[in-house]
């Protein structure tokens, strides 16, 4: 049963209408509130924002900005828009914001070319490492029409910020390269960004600095990790993952000819017509992280993932860099066992009704199906009202689970049904937001 009154009477339509596709989404409804999410990129968007997006504004073309559109009929989009531009800037206390990227890949792909041009040089930190894709991987766009070099982190086991970035290598890259852009910002990094020292070294180097901060955005918005601002030139994030709110992409900078750049990067350089209902959802989604409760959603979150690092360690699970600061944490699945994969925790934890993913670690040598760890995070299971004391039985049953499928070779059917109907019963006490 779906938790919200509007999903249930979009699903009575849709059982009428079209009784497959109700099927599938009766059946996502349920999967989402009875298991623990622990995908350090998902959350559960309120109700109001998931149902700003099935309103009559998907049906509107709206291609250019507010005041300055190719179509007629626009002058509610221009309102809309300009409201979520507004609420985008005051949470970032930022000059300039472009709220149309369709993804953060986008965002990502727009900010570059307004800053680049191709075959320019950038420095970044690879995929494998917690980097992105978007970030100089070789088959996307950002590998295949600039010039990616990545700088690293602290590999050796010994030293006192292993797995950390090495600012001191970043510098020397940056020296070496002289990139048009420096590029920080991460998909699997748990430690706090320091946004100064790079603005440093894309000063000595003559480089841009760009911050994609999809994953921390909402944590910089409640003040519990330092912002961007003023240190980088453009900043880009997903809308969806801690700020919680549709699926999308933002630019952000301070600069007026930058941001002239960045529009006209967006529409017509990489998009069309702007996803107009989703673009009325960030706006929904703004007004909600501008709200008092937004910062304590934030403080908790960093709580919760400290207290499942901490009761994960306790288990012998070690996480890479000995914690986290932020949301999200990789353990390192070897030190529990080495025969102990990434694929396999997936698996069976799904089975059991906690949804997290594989997750190479640093210097790891299995391949990217496979991994040697998963990737944890706490902003999902915050937004249902979780605490710390929860994050302790969460890490319990991740344990019973992994112990189970390491003793019996993967068969962990009695093991998982058992800690399944345990989650299920914790889920019902903290539904999904209605
Ligand atoms: N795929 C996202 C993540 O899971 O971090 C990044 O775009």
């Amino acid at each position: 049963m779906a938790h919200d009154p509007i999903t249930q009477s979009v699903l009575a339509l849709l059982r009428e209408k079209d009784p497959q596709v109700a099927e599938h989404i009766a059946q996502e409804a349920r999967r989402q509130a009875t298991t623990i999410e622990l995908i350090a990129s998902e959350n559960h968007v309120s109700a109001a924002v998931m149902h700003t997006m099935g309103t009559c504004l998907t049906n509107k073309y709206a291609e250019g900005y507010p005041g300055a559109r190719y179509y007629g009929g626009c002058v509610h989009h221009d309102a809309i828009e300009s409201l979520a531009i507004e609420r985008a800037k005051q949470m970032f206390g930022c000059r300039f914001a472009n709220v149309q990227p369709h993804s953060g890949a986008q965002a990502n792909q727009a900010a570059m070319m307004a800053m680049m041009e191709p075959g320019d040089a950038f420095c970044s930190l690879v995929l494998k490492d917690g980097g992105h894709l978007s970030h100089g991987m070789k088959i996307n766009f950002s590998g295949r029409f600039f010039r990616p070099f990545h700088y690293p982190l602290h590999y050796a086991k010994d030293h006192p910020e292993h797995e950390r970035i090495d600012y001191d290598a970043v510098r020397r890259v940056c020296m070496e390269v002289r990139p048009r852009m420096l590029l920080c910002g991460y998909s699997a990094y748990p430690r706090v960004i320091d946004f100064a020292r790079f603005r440093q070294i894309a000063d000595e180097c003559g480089a841009i600095l760009m911050a994609d901060v999809a994953h921390i955005a909402g944590l910089i918005v409640a003040g519990v990790h330092p912002s961007p601002f003023p240190h980088a030139h453009v900043v880009t994030t997903t809308t969806h993952k801690t700020l919680r709110g549709p699926r999308g992409g933002l630019i952000l900078c301070n600069d007026e000819e930058i941001a002239k750049k960045i529009d006209k990067a967006v529409f017509p350089g990489a998009q069309g017509g702007p996803l107009m209902h989703v673009i009325a959802a960030k706006a929904v989604a703004f007004g909600e992280c501008l709200s008092p409760g937004f910062k304590a959603y934030g403080k908790q979150v960093l709580k919760n993932a400290s207290a499942l690092a901490s009761a994960l360690a306790s288990c012998g699970y070690r996480c890479t860099t000995g914690g986290t600061d932020n949301h999200l944490m990789l353990v390192d699945l070897r030190t529990r066992s080495e025969h102990l994969s990434g694929a396999d925790a997936e698996k069976w934890l799904e089975s059991a009704g906690i949804v997290c993913n594989k997750n190479g670690i640093p210097d790891d040598p299995r391949p990217p199906r496979v991994t040697s760890g998963v990737r944890l995070g706490t902003p999902a299971v915050t937004t249902r009202g979780l605490r710390e004391e929860h994050m302790g039985m969460i890490a319990a049953w991740i344990d019973r689970v992994l112990s189970a499928g390491l003793a019996n070779d993967g068969s962990i059917g009695d093991v998982a049904a058992a800690v399944r109907r345990e989650v299920s019963a914790l889920c019902e006490q903290f539904p999904l937001p209605a």
